[in-house]
């Protein structure tokens, strides 16, 4: 005990970020009397640089806040009203293993449905303890489609995931293409690099509806219609192909398909694509030409652009775009996106296979909950996730969650949306609390984050919480971490022998080809016969129209805008939602809000056939005519009607990887009073 006047002494411990961000970032959190008083950014990671978010830097008003979870619960009151009572952790446990056990007697796991996703993107916080449970218990699976499933889908299909170009080298290049991407706020850390490549002389090109801070200080800014990326860069294609400008060499060498996409391409000339996407016919025809003649070139590929009907032929076609121009094999050259692959480390401490069970897309989890094909669900388990925040058709979830024949439990570190509908309340412990392996998919960094104090009231990891459910079940065998300390020493002896050593010794992994590697020169496609495959026909089947084949919006009178749910600075998806927020408001532009006779700051009603959202407007010309936004990751508290994007996102697909559809709402907004 610290002596009464005397200050307890302070020390300043490192660990590593692993939320849902491409940085990964090694913070410097300060430790006073078993508190963390600051948290910052470490100098000893050259990405992180002595700066972090600011959504981080008051995590711990989080941890210490009045929404933290302490200690597990049973509902007392009806779902959703938020009345629990206090329990222990053996009788929480045991009335879920019952639940669970009862499914398993009944010959129906597959009525239990674990939901999970990017709460913590960590090695022990997802895919090891929680999927030895589920598999062993023969569980539905969850396909986790609600991001980078369709970018995913065409980074594989083309390239089998190849590593893709760093942070570091982006000051090499003589042109970026920033597509889709708002690193502004999405990964603030590559805006360095890219001030240095502008300071290089480099030429920035950015497509994104809105004038994002990127966009503000770019060459050309492409302000595209949400949805209309395919025929863009299909129309780089056509004039690739058609003008001589492709890489007849470099395609025959490594790549095959090339024939097929330019059939496709055929038909878009910059014309009907400038008219579809509503830009200038000039602004892509500037980009196209500035393409041909630049060296070292980047396309970095952002997650904006996939969120939509043809997001994931708007992806391949974005991602062939070096290869037909020919721009692999320089530094600084080539594309970037996901680098979450480029470790080659497939969990080999997993060895549980998984079941034939049936895999239910989470983008239709509202509509499953309500409309089950097959077996109902009756045991709902999520963790590092907020689906009521966070998945499309927020009243449909809502309603999935309200059944009184669904047993939910919630394990999640503060009260979340999600949580008021729980039977069962457990509490998490924050990566502050706990190890895990912090993977970057920006840098290709692997960092071992370690606990820097201990668990917050009777907060536990969840690799303890699904060993301990498997024990109960009868479910765990010899071999198996007991607790996450042997979970974390598992996976550091599993791992390639050099980064198991980097990471016992300096908490650092050394990276592959220094973290720096050149396409086609360190790393290659690792697709099967090592090529690039720019048509492949499990992609094409997949696509209602074919692979880059494009599917109109429809367009409605009465739902005329096009409305965007993006990132912001205030959360990681929804998580740090609970802490106070300026008001959430739509951003509209002046035009669009003056047809509508609405002022800024007036209280407006927005909505579609799904739904109502209220909020404030947020007059901008930064917003494109005929597009308006609203924040992803809001919670219910922080709009008048207790409803969010997500009550107005449609639960449609994506053409490739069942991808999420939230940049397809289309709405209505007039002015009215913002009342629940
Ligand atoms: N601060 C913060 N950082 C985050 C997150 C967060 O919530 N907050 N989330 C993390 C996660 S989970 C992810 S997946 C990444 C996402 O990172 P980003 O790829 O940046 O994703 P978004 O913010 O969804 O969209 C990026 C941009 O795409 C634009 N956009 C929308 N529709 C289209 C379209 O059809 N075409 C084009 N060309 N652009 C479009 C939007 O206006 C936006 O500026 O960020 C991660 N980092
Ligand atoms: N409208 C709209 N909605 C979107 C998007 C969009 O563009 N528009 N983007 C989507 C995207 S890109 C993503 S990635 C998803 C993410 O959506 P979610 O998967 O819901 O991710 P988060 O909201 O970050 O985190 C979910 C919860 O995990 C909890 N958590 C964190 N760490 C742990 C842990 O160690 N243990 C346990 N048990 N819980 C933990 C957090 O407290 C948080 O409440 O949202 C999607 N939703
Ligand atoms: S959320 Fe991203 S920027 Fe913020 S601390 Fe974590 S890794 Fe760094
Ligand atoms: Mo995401």
């Amino acid at each position: 005990m610290a002596q009464p006047g005397v200050a307890p002494p302070e020390s300043v411990v490192q660990t590593a970020c692993p939320l849902d961000c491409p940085d990964a970032c090694t913070l410097d959190v300060t430790v006073r009397g078993g508190r963390i008083t600051k948290i910052d950014g470490s100098k000893d990671n050259h990405i992180t640089n002595g700066y972090i978010c600011a959504k981080v830097r008051p995590f711990h008003e989080r941890i210490y806040g009045d929404d933290r979870l302490l200690y597990p619960a049973v509902r007392t009151g009806a779902k959703g009203s938020g009345k629990f009572k206090r329990v222990t952790w053996d009788d929480a446990l045991e009335t879920i293993a019952g639940k669970m056990r009862e499914a398993r007697e009944a010959s129906a796991p597959e009525t239990i449905l674990p939901l999970c996703y990017g709460g913590s993107n960590g090695f022990l916080t997802h895919d090891y303890a929680d999927a030895v449970l589920f598999r062993r218990l023969g569980a539905s699976r969850l396909l986790r489609t609600v991001c980078a499933a369709p970018t995913g889908a065409a980074n594989m299909g083309l390239y089998g995931k190849m590593a893709s170009t760093s942070y570091e080298d982006y000051p090499a290049a003589k042109m970026i293409v920033i597509w889709g991407v708002n690193p502004g706020v999405s990964g603030i850390h590559l805006m360095p690099f890219l001030k240095e490549a502008r300071d290089n002389g480099a030429f920035i090109v950015v497509i994104d509806p809105r004038s994002t801070t990127v966009a503000r200080q770019a060459d050309l800014h492409l302000a595209v219609r949400p949805g209309t990326d395919l025929p863009v860069a299909l129309s780089i294609h056509r004039y690739l192909f058609e003008a001589g400008h492709a890489n007849e060499g470099f395609l025959s060498e490594h790549a095959k398909g090339a024939a097929a996409l330019r059939e496709r391409a055929k038909e878009w000339t910059f014309a009907r694509a400038a008219d579809v996407s509503g830009i200038g016919e000039s602004q892509i025809r500037q980009l196209a030409e500035h393409y041909v003649k630049a060296s070292p070139a980047l396309v970095k590929c952002g997650w904006g652009l996939e969120r939509n009907r043809n997001g994931g032929s708007a992806a391949a076609a974005v991602l062939a775009l070096p290869a037909v121009a020919g721009k692999f094999g320089v530094r600084g050259g080539g594309y970037s996106m996901s680098n979450s692959a480029s470790w080659n480390l497939d969990r080999p401490w997993l060895s549980d296979p998984e079941p034939p069970t049936r895999a239910i897309n989470m983008n239709k989890v509202g509509r499953f909950l309500t409309e089950p094909e097959g077996a109902p669900i009756n045991v709902l388990f999520v963790y590092n996730n907020n689906p009521v925040a966070t998945l499309p058709d927020q009243r449909r979830v809502i309603r999935g969650l309200e059944r009184e024949d669904l047993f939910t439990v919630v394990f999640d570190q503060v009260l979340t949306d999600t949580a008021m509908y729980a039977d069962v309340v457990l509490p998490a412990t924050t990566f502050f609390e706990h190890y895990d392996f912090a993977r970057g998919y920006g840098p290709i960094t692997l960092q071992l984050g370690k606990p820097v104090i201990d668990a917050v009231g009777e907060a536990r990891p969840n690799h303890d919480v699904f060993m301990d459910l498997a024990r109960r079940l009868d479910l765990a065998i010899d071999g198996d971490p007991a607790d996450e300390l042997e979970a974390m020493l598992t996976v550091l002896s599993a791992l390639p022998e050099r980064v198991g050593d980097g990471l016992r010794e300096d908490w650092k992994a050394p990276p592959p080809h220094g973290g720096r590697p050149i396409q086609f020169v360190d790393v290659f496609p690792k697709t099967p016969d090592r090529k690039i495959d720019l048509f492949p026909e499990a992609l094409n089947k997949q696509a209602p129209k074919g692979l880059y084949g494009y599917q109109p919006d429809p367009g409605t009178a009465e739902f005329p805008l096009a409305m965007i749910s993006p990132a912001s600075d205030r959360t990681i998806s929804s998580t740090l939602g609970e802490l106070p927020r300026p008001a959430v408001t739509l951003e509209i532009n002046p035009d669009d809000a003056a047809a509508r006779g609405i002022d800024e700051g007036d209280a407006i009603r927005v909505w579609n056939a799904l739904g109502d959202v209220r909020v404030r407007a947020h007059l901008t010309p930064l917003m494109r005519p005929g597009t308006v936004a609203m924040p992803k990751g809001v919670w219910r508290r922080h709009t008048a009607n207790g409803f969010t994007s997500n009550a107005l996102t449609p639960d449609t697909l994506a053409d490739l990887g069942g991808g999420a559809c939230f940049n397809d709402a289309r709405v209505q907004v007039e002015k009215g009073e913002n009342k629940k």
